[in-house]
Formats: C-alpha cells, sequence, structure tokens
C-alpha cells in the first residue's frame, strides 16, 4: 500500500480521539494534512484549533476551521501530529517539516499527544533521519562547532527560515542511545531555540499505520 494511503488511515485514527466541542492542537506535516481534511469531510464538531504552523493554520482555515492564539484557551485535551522518526517508547524525532518549536509548545499544552505514522517511521532507535536544531541565525556557527563535537554532522538547511524566523541545523551521524538526556543537553547550547527531539515529552499514543490496519502504542 502506498505511503500516503497509509499516512491517511493513521489520520483517520487519530479522529476517535478528538474530543467534540473542544478546541485541540494540530501539528504540522503531510500525514496532518490528511488529519485536518478528514475533520473536515467527516464534519467533525471542533471548537476551533491551535496550529503549530502557518501551513497549518493557512489549511485549517481553508476548511473554516477556527485557528485560536494558545494563550487565549490553556491547556488542551489532545494534540495531535506526525513525526519524521519514532520508537516504541514513544520517543520521537520531529522537525523535518521546520515546525518543531511551535510543535514542542503546542505538544506540551496537551495532555494527550496523539502521533499519526506510517510504519515507515518506526525506529528501533532515533538517529537514522537527521537531527532538525531550530538556532537563533547569530548562533549558527557556534551551535554547529557544538554539535560537532558531539560527533555530529550539522548541515545548514539553507534558504529556510522557520515561522520564528530562525535557521535549521539537520544533524547527521548523531548516536542517540539516551534520547531524553540528549534533548536537554542540546537544550543548554546557547543559541538552540528548540530541538527536534520529543522524548522529555514524549508522546502518549502512537498510532501506526501499516497495510493491515493501525497499530495503537501506548
Ligand atoms: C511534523 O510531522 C514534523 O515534525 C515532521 O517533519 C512531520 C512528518 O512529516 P510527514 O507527516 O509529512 O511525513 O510534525
Amino acid at each position: 500500500m502506498d505511503q500516503d494511503r497509509l499516512k491517511r488511515m493513521a489520520a483517520e485514527a487519530a479522529l476517535d480521539y478528538v474530543p467534540r466541542g473542544e478546541v485541540i492542537g494540530v501539528g504540522t506535516g503531510s500525514t496532518v494534512n490528511h488529519f485536518i481534511d478528514l475533520l473536515a469531510e467527516r464534519r467533525i464538531d471542533v471548537a476551533g484549533a491551535v496550529s503549530s504552523s502557518e501551513a497549518s493554520t493557512a489549511r485549517l482555515r481553508r476548511h473554516g476551521i477556527e485557528v485560536l492564539d494558545l494563550n487565549d484557551v490553556g491547556d488542551l485535551p489532545v494534540y495531535v501530529d506526525g513525526a519524521d522518526e519514532a520508537t516504541r517508547h514513544l520517543h520521537l524525532t520531529k522537525g523535518g517539516g521546520g515546525a518543531l518549536t511551535r510543535e514542542k509548545i503546542v505538544a506540551a499544552a496537551s495532555r494527550t499527544f496523539v502521533c499519526i505514522v506510517d510504519e515507515s517511521k518506526l525506529a528501533d532507535r532515533l538517529g537514522r533521519f537527521p537531527l532538525p536544531v531550530e538556532v537563533i541565525p547569530m548562533a549558527r556557527s557556534l551551535v554547529a562547532r557544538r554539535l560537532a563535537a558531539r560527533g555530529g554532522r550539522p548541515v545548514w538547511r539553507q534558504g529556510f527560515v522557520t515561522d520564528n524566523g530562525n535557521v535549521i541545523l539537520d544533524v547527521h551521524d548523531l548516536e542517540i542511545l539516551e534520547p531524553a538526556r540528549l534533548e536537554s543537553e542540546l537544550n543548554d547550547i546557547p543559541g538552540v531555540v528548540t530541538n527536534g527531539l520529543f522524548a522529555l515529552r514524549p508522546a502518549d499514543v502512537l498510532l501506526v499505520a501499516r497495510a493491515d490496519g493501525v497499530q495503537t502504542l501506548r
């Protein structure tokens, strides 16, 4: 079964986790795009959405779903988002789409983080997908040196500026044995805004779409 069909299957399974009549958190990426489209197609009754990117905001609005400011809504019952890589421990690598900072904010504000992936994202250990790190532009070289000193090979995502006006380093060849510890250590590098490890606050539910159905990992 092709990957896009699997992404839609995962997105469809996430509808079961959407409390009717409430404001929900919505992530970014092609799998989440299916989720947004299904909210509209199935006329799911949501009171609005807190979005993790300008791209998702535009898609939500095109469907007539109100986009709200997180500062006006407080904590959320659920956050639905994709990932670039995921383990059975529900640790994630995110940020391939460049929205990792707002994604991590909305995930932190949500009681239940439902992550939707196709089976190709599942890995025994994080690290095959280069780790995105959002950096204040003036600190790009400093942070790159600190990441290289850790054995990573940082590559500037040239021509890309995040919704927050920052740049991204994609870090190849990192050996990620303790995701939560590494996430915390990377946060301490001056100039790092967000790194793409979601282990300190992992997903609560991981929906993995396969040809024979959607597997639920908790
Ligand atoms: C988003 O989901 C990003 O963090 C990540 O890059 C993306 C996965 O992309 P896709 O769903 O398009 O495979 O949350």
